[in-house]
C-alpha cells in the first residue's frame, strides 16, 4: 500500500503542470547562506527547492511568522494545492524567503530585511493591509536550520528566522497560496492537529515538537527567548 501511494504521487508530480503564478514565483532570487548565515550568493527559488540527484538542496535564508491574536490564539494555514512545495499541508501563519529582487530585504541590521519580507508576504498571502504590519511589531526570536526532501522532487533546506507577531488584524487569504485558515488555542492545538487528517510541514512539525509550547506558554514574556547568536538545529 505504501509503495502504491509513493508511485501515484511521483506520477502526478511529473505530469501535473505547475500553476502559472507559482511557476512565475520560482524565478525569485533567494539568498544562499553558509552554516553561519553569511550570504554566499543568490539562486532562484526553483534551484533552491529542487532536490538534486545526490539528495542535497542549497541552504537558503527564510522566515516563519507565528501570528497570534490578542487572546493568544495562533493562526494556522493550510497551503493551497497550487503550492509547488508541500501543497495541502498545514503549517504556521506565514512563511517565505527574503529575496534579492526587492531592495532592502538583504538588510541584516536587526533582521530588518527579514521583517520587510514578512511584511510583504503577510500582505500577499493573508491580505493583511501593510498599515497593520509595521516593522517594530515583529519580534525576531531565533534562527533554526533544517533540511527536508519533501516529496523527493521539491524540498527545503533553510536557515529560518522565527518571527513572532501579536495583534488583532483583518485577514483575507489569497486562495492561490492558502486554502484554509484557523485560529487555534494553546490548549487545543494538539487535538486540533491530530484530527485534521492532513500532513504538517516539516518545519512546523519540528517547531511544534521542540519549541512552540515553550514559546506559547510564555507569550507575555516572549523576549526572554530572544537568541540572535545561536542557530538551532533539529
Ligand atoms: C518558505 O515558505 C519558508 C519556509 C520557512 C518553509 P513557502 O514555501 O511558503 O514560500 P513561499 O511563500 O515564497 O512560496
Ligand atoms: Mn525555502
Amino acid at each position: 500500500k505504501h509503495s502504491c501511494r509513493q508511485l501515484s504521487s511521483s506520477i502526478s508530480n511529473h505530469n501535473l503542470k505547475i500553476d502559472p503564478l507559482q511557476e512565475a514565483a520560482l524565478n525569485e532570487q533567494c539568498f544562499l547562506v553558509d552554516n553561519n548565515d553569511k550570504v554566499v550568493g543568490t539562486a532562484s527559488k526553483k534551484d533552491c527547492h529542487l532536490v538534486k540527484p545526490d539528495g542535497s538542496l542549497p541552504l537558503h535564508r527564510a522566515f516563519s511568522v507565528f501570528l497570534f491574536n490578542k487572546s493568544g490564539d495562533l493562526l494556522l494555514q493550510k497551503r493551497a494545492d497550487e503550492k509547488v512545495t508541500y501543497p495541502g499541508h498545514y503549517t504556521n501563519s506565514c512563511c517565505s524567503h527574503p529575496i534579492a529582487d526587492v531592495v532592502g530585504e538583504n538588510d541584516e541590521n536587526n533582521a530588518v530585511g527579514i521583517k520587510r519580507a514578512a511584511q510583504r508576504r503577510l500582505n500577499y498571502e493573508l491580505g493583511i493591509p501593510i498599515k497593520y504590519l509595521s516593522l517594530e511589531k515583529f519580534t525576531y526570536l531565533t534562527r533554526i536550520k533544517y533540511m527536508d526532501r519533501g516529496n523527493g522532487k521539491w524540498g527545503e533546506h533553510e536557515l529560518d528566522y522565527v518571527l513572532i507577531f501579536r495583534d488583532d488584524i483583518p485577514i483575507s487569504p489569497n486562495p492561490n497560496e492558502i486554502s484554509e485558515i484557523s485560529f487555534v488555542s494553546n490548549k487545543e492545538i494538539l487535538s486540533y492537529l491530530s484530527n485534521i487528517g492532513e500532513p504538517l510541514t516539516p518545519w512546523f512539525s519540528l517547531m511544534l515538537k521542540y519549541r512552540l509550547k515553550h514559546w506559547w506558554d510564555n507569550l507575555e514574556n516572549i523576549n526572554q527567548f530572544i537568541d540572535h547568536n545561536n542557530i538551532l538545529e533539529f
